[in-house]
């Protein structure tokens, strides 16, 4: 010990390792189980008593002390590391034949095998790492690099809160390796690219490069405010006893030691189950609250995994099966500004067509002016476009190197482009509008195809393409026109006739019968969409008492903050919408009275869902909420009685914390509700 330091009492040296235990306990069920067991509070101060107690004697101070998450000082290159065992790559297979194949080669190998187990595991987009633990210590972890060598990330990967320090048995191997993926959970990508957006500061791509940014930066204190996570899928080298005879196994030992494992894993019994597995979790994929790229088959049984040995740098016992690329390389044709139902100024970049995503893509949206500038898309840029499940298309960054010269950056237009008044923007807001008004050809369009649309009026058989014939020909300038339209008039339409007129208005009749909720949805109050038109209906009762309230009233809504309560008094005190909206009532729009206020033992409670829930989708949590009379809100606020947090939760939650008010876990959600 070094003069000075004062060697530490029994008791010190007892406390310390207590307190280093329970840290880790309270670390464990916070971030690997979401399912924390003491008050952040309470872990606050344990922390800081260690601390203390290793700052008066240093020598107390270990390797996996959970003070050391962060503390080591930025180095200047990172250090390489030679993998104990190589890791290997994937081969892949981009179809359900490519899948087949595979899996006859295996049986074809083993001989007489009918059908093989296969563990099956998302494959999560990140990057793999190797994280070593000696004597149950975790001791270093390296980047895969080229599966040989890799680069030394001991200090970046131990700010990883659910990464064990220590594992969680009393008989850890003497050596062993473990091996995963580190990849940024989205909600924490959204955040962290909202933040730098905020700053003006240039945005990630996607939560890959966001973790690999992460991960590479040489200060850990950096490194530290970067949400990542960490799943492990294998190991490399072990010194002592085998683990498991099979893969699923070996999972499970890695979960008890303390490991995250990704919670959609499987062993399934066949190459058939492979695929449904594979068609299951591409429905949910975009559900998920990380990114995956594919789905992982690996042979279940070591044994048959070691007789079926490599091919290069890969197994034959494994494949990736991938999903389409969301993400592609194309080049800008030009830029253009589509105006929408409030007027707002959307940039869309016409695009030379791309496969992505399953689909031909030949525009993307560019959001709003700020995101363009932002971006700084240009006419003749080379993009990244990203399409994702249903998601609109939408240009995610330009690759500056392949940048022609002679480019001009795009300016916003001070005329509506399709009526020529003159744009307005509102100093601090993102979005500029045309302020036309109804006078616009295209906010008249927009605002008919919303009040036609499946979930507002409803009206079958009038699609965008009938409602801008209908305004060209001049027969429709508000939604109230649809209602005195003439057959003859209709019929002379191009590709129209009698027959398709009747119908159009046998349709535009039947739609007359709606709800409340349907038809404040249909009118397009800017700030008011569909939940938000329904709590308000809820809430109200009826047009009437809506129509007579001030501001101050309509915040009494769940959901309805300032911005929604003064647009919807803007909307009824607007002379045209006033008109339009009486000659809408008089041609026999109605709906039945809503039932009395709402009962049940959740009346007048209003939740907040965030993150995921395991035992029911977000649909039906709110449908369960309703049932017992309570409501469910898209934000946090002083109104909100209880957030409910499942799995990866958002922003939602800190707010809930600041704002003090009832946070239920999944557990304590389905007793609220009854069992
Ligand atoms: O989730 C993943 N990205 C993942 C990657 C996974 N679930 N399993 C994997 N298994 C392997 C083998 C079979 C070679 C042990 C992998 C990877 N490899 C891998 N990741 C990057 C290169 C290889």
């Amino acid at each position: 010990m070094s003069a000075g330091a004062p060697s530490a009492p029994d008791a010190a040296v007892r406390r310390a390792a207590e307190l280093r235990r329970l840290i880790d306990r309270y670390n464990h069920r916070y971030y690997a189980l979401d399912d924390p067991e003491v008050p952040d509070a309470e872990y606050d101060q344990r922390l800081r008593e260690l601390q203390a107690l290793e700052a008066r004697y240093p020598a107390l101070v270990t390797a996996d002390s959970p003070t050391q998450r962060v503390g080591t000082s930025p180095v200047a290159a990172f250090a390489e590391v030679r993998h104990r065992r190589p890791m290997l790559s994937l081969d892949n297979a981009f179809s359900d034949e490519e899948v087949r194949d595979f899996d006859r080669r295996v049986r074809g190998r083993l001989g007489t095998v009918p059908a093989v187990a296969y563990s099956v595991e998302p494959k999560l987009d990140g990057l793999a790492v190797n994280a070593t633990y000696e004597d149950g210590v975790y001791t270093r972890a390296a980047t895969r690099g080229d599966g040989e060598k890799g680069e030394d990330i001991t200090a970046n990967l131990r700010t990883i809160r659910s990464l064990p320090l220590r594992l969680h048995t009393r008989a850890p191997p003497r050596l062993l390796e473990v091996r995963g993926e580190v990849y940024m959970p989205l909600a924490g990508f959204r955040r962290l690219n909202e933040q730098a957006a905020a700053r003006g500061e240039k945005t990630f791509v996607n939560p890959r490069n966001a973790a690999a940014g992460a991960l590479r930066q040489l200060d850990p204190a950096v490194s530290a405010s970067r949400p990542l996570d960490f799943f492990v899928y294998g190991i490399g080298d072990v010194e002592g006893e085998a683990l498991a005879e099979r893969q699923g196994e070996l999972l499970e030992t890695l979960r008890r030691f303390g490991f995250r494992i990704c919670p959609h894993t499987r062993v399934v019994a066949s190459i058939d189950d492979c695929l449904r597995y594979f068609q299951e979790i591409g429905a949910e994929r975009h559900r998920l609250p990380f990114q995956i790229d594919g789905v992982v088959y690996k042979v279940d049984e070591f044994a048959l995994q070691r007789r079926l040995g490599f091919v290069a740098r890969a197994p034959r016992w494994a494949i990736a099966h991938k999903f389409p690329a969301e993400e592609a390389m194309t080049t800008v044709r030009g830029i253009e500004f589509q105006v929408g139902r409030t007027g707002a100024l959307t940039p869309v970049a016409r695009l030379a067509p791309i496969h992505v995503g399953g689909v031909t893509v030949s525009n993307a949206t560019l959001h709003n002016i700020d995101e363009l500038h932002r971006k700084d898309v240009r006419i003749g840029d080379t993009v990244v476009v990203r399409r994702a499940g249903d998601v609109i298309p939408e240009v995610v960054a330009v690759i500056p190197e392949r940048r022609p010269r002679g480019t001009h950056r795009v300016e916003l237009p001070a005329v509506c482009p399709v009526c020529g008044s003159p744009v307005e923007r509102v100093e601090g807001q993102a979005i500029a509008r045309c302020t036309g008004g109804r006078r616009c050809p295209a906010q008249r369009k927009e605002e008919i195809k919303h009040f036609a649309s499946r979930r507002a009026l409803d009206i079958e058989g009038l699609g965008d393409k009938l409602v801008e014939q209908l305004v060209d020909a001049g027969l429709v300038k508000s939604p109230a026109d649809l209602f005195t339209l003439e057959e003859a008039r209709l019929a002379a339409l191009d590709r129209m006739g009698e027959k398709s007129a009747r119908k159009l208005l046998a349709a535009i009749e039947h739609a007359k019968r709606t709800t409340l909720a349907r038809f404040l949805n249909a009118l397009g109050i800017r700030d008011v969409g569909e939940s938000t038109a329904a709590a308000l209906a809820s809430h109200f009762g009826g047009l009437d008492a809506l129509r007579a309230a001030d501001v101050a009233q309509i915040q009494e809504v769940p959901d309805a903050g300032p911005v929604v309560a003064t647009s919807v008094v803007a909307y009824f005190r607007d002379r045209a919408n006033a008109a339009v909206l009486d000659r809408l009532l008089a041609s026999g729009i109605h709906w039945p009275k809503p039932p009395a206020v709402a009962r049940g033992p959740l009346a007048g409670k209003v939740f907040v869902l965030t993150g995921t829930l395991e035992g029911c989708t977000r649909e039906d949590a709110t449908e369960r909420i309703a049932a017992r009379g309570g409501k469910v809100s898209g934000s946090v606020s002083k109104k909100t009685d209880y957030v409910v947090a499942g799995r990866d939760p958002g922003s939602k939650l800190d707010k809930a914390r600041s704002l003090g008010i009832t946070i239920l876990d999944e557990a304590a959600f389905v007793r609220l509700l009854g069992g």
